[in-house]
């Protein structure tokens, strides 16, 4: 069913405790996290507790939990202090796109100049 967590997802584990991530962030509907492989000084990832495979899906299947995770995100920039400079909320949707985790995740990313258009 929607939403429901899935036993070989990566980011379901995370929301379960069962694979550790250092959580800067938790609301009822999200978790955020460092990114392991951090592209800027801040790369945090929101994501929705529930399992929704990409941004699409969990803007169609919860558009709640979707406004959920933009406003966390904001929230992630308010605490890094990137809010102020500017910061960029990042979908990657599609493995053309560069979306490896198939549990819809925001990348929260700042600190240094962000370059347009992306690579
Ligand atoms: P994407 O390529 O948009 O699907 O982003 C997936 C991100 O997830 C990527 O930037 C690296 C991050 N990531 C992958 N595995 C782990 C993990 O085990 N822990 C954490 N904290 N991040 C991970």
């Amino acid at each position: 069913m929607a939403g429901e967590a899935q036993s070989d997802c990566l980011f379901c584990k995370i929301v379960a405790g069962e694979v550790p991530a250092t959580i800067v962030r938790e609301s009822e509907t999200t978790v955020a996290f460092r990114d392991i492989n951090p592209q800027a000084p801040t790369h945090v990832l929101v994501i929705p507790k529930a399992h929704y495979p990409d941004a699409a899906s969990l803007a169609a299947g919860a558009p709640e939990i979707a406004a959920d995770v933009l406003r966390e995100a904001g929230q992630v920039a308010a605490d890094e202090k990137v809010d102020g400079s500017g910061y960029r909320v990042v979908f990657n949707t599609g493995s053309g796109a560069g979306q490896t985790v198939w549990h819809a995740h925001a990348h929260v990313l700042g600190g240094r100049g962000l370059n347009w258009p992306p690579g």
